[in-house]
């Protein structure tokens, strides 16, 4: 199989993570990506290939054009504003408040544009993002032309960010951008399959009153989890998206037996749907020494969520999403591309 992979995913280099009341070294951090192209590398898993550069076109196809705008220009405004730290948000339009006026105030705007605080920005998170989606759609490319298979190696990762929110370390949604452009490209019936621990709300979110993409997520009950305020299993789609949105929310501690008998639910559902192509959305947080998720798989596991993917016989695209037990995240994501090759 495929992978495509970029260094300039690095250069995102944020420095804080407002996690448990205190500004930490962020999770998602850039030698992710040099373990998982490491292991992909050593087992052999095929050639490994840059991505082509696409603009900003595919990414405004899904994303809200002064949302793009706010990303771009937030480190050098927030700096003009004076403020020393990373950018981060503090304020929010919640309940009873306005959401009609975009704030002016970097301080104000920033709150409009985030769904979450723990998610800084920072000098190269734009690029970062670009390279991402372009991974994704270099990946999504050649599934389309080839029909076999690839990986996206992409970071930042995708599926928090909304039409024009980002939040939970995710700027531009890299499987709905891919999704997207394969609609526009000829595909009629897109699947995106979401396994990462978190619930897709982004992804969700942008596809939620349509037909033309089946949008599917395990993961942990947003009562105990974050994203906490999406992900319930009666969000079924709105208008004519009713029934295109399947939520599965799994209790903490799920293991590998439960979670792999809703993956076939979830696969027979992609069957029936007849997709003509599969985005799934690979995140291995929910491994069993992952640092903030708390579900119990084992690094055995993914090989066999490959394999079971493989028998839905769809080209598939994997894009990488979360995982943040840094030492295992190349053996548990490339054992679900193996498991898928059936090597
Ligand atoms: C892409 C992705 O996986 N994003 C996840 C973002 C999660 N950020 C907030 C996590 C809050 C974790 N709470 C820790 C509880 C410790 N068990
Ligand atoms: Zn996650």
């Amino acid at each position: 199989m495929l992978t495509f992979h970029s260094e300039d995913t690095k250069k995102r280099q944020a420095k804080t993570e407002l996690h448990a009341g205190e500004l930490v070294a962020p999770f998602e951090c850039p030698e992710r990506v040099d373990i998982v192209i490491d292991r992909v590398r050593k087992v052999g898993l095929g050639e490994i290939r840059s991505p082509d550069a696409y603009g900003l076109d595919p990414v405004l196809a899904v994303h809200d054009r002064r949302y793009i705008e706010f990303l771009e220009n937030a480190c050098d405004d927030w700096a003009a504003a004076g403020f020393k730290g990373e950018p981060i948000p503090s304020i929010w339009p919640t309940r009873r408040l306005r959401d009609d006026v975009i704030p002016a105030n970097i301080d104000g705007r920033i709150g409009y544009y985030a769904l979450a605080a723990e998610t800084s920005l920072c000098l190269g998170t734009f690029a970062a993002a670009q390279a991402s989606k372009d991974i994704a759609l270099s990946a999504l490319d050649h599934v389309m032309r080839t029909g076999e298979p690839a990986f996206g190696l992409c970071r930042p990762p995708g599926h928090h960010a909304a039409v024009d929110q980002f939040g939970g370390y995710c700027f531009f949604n890299n499987a709905a951008i891919a999704a997207q452009h394969a609609l526009n490209n000829g595909m009629k019936k897109v699947a995106i399959l979401d396994i990462d621990f978190h619930h897709g709300n982004g992804t969700q979110d942008i596809f939620y009153e349509r037909d033309d993409v089946l949008f599917l997520s395990l993961h942990g009950d947003p009562r105990d989890e974050f994203p906490y305020f999406l992900g319930f299993a009666d969000e079924t789609g709105r208008g004519k998206g009713e029934g295109f949105n399947v939520n599965y929310p799994l209790p903490s501690g799920t293991d590998y037996a439960t979670w792999a008998s809703t993956l076939d639910d979830a696969i027979q559902r992609i069957a029936a749907y007849q997709a003509e192509i599969l985005i799934v959305s690979l995140g291995v947080d929910t491994f069993e020494n992952d640092p903030i998720s708390s579900f119990k798989l084992k690094s055995e596991d993914y090989i066999d969520c490959g394999r079971r993917l493989k028998a839905l016989g769809i080209p598939t695209t994997f894009l990488l999403e979360g995982g943040y037990a840094v030492e295992e995240i190349g053996i548990n994501t490339v054992n679900v591309l193996t498991g898928f090759e059936g090597t």
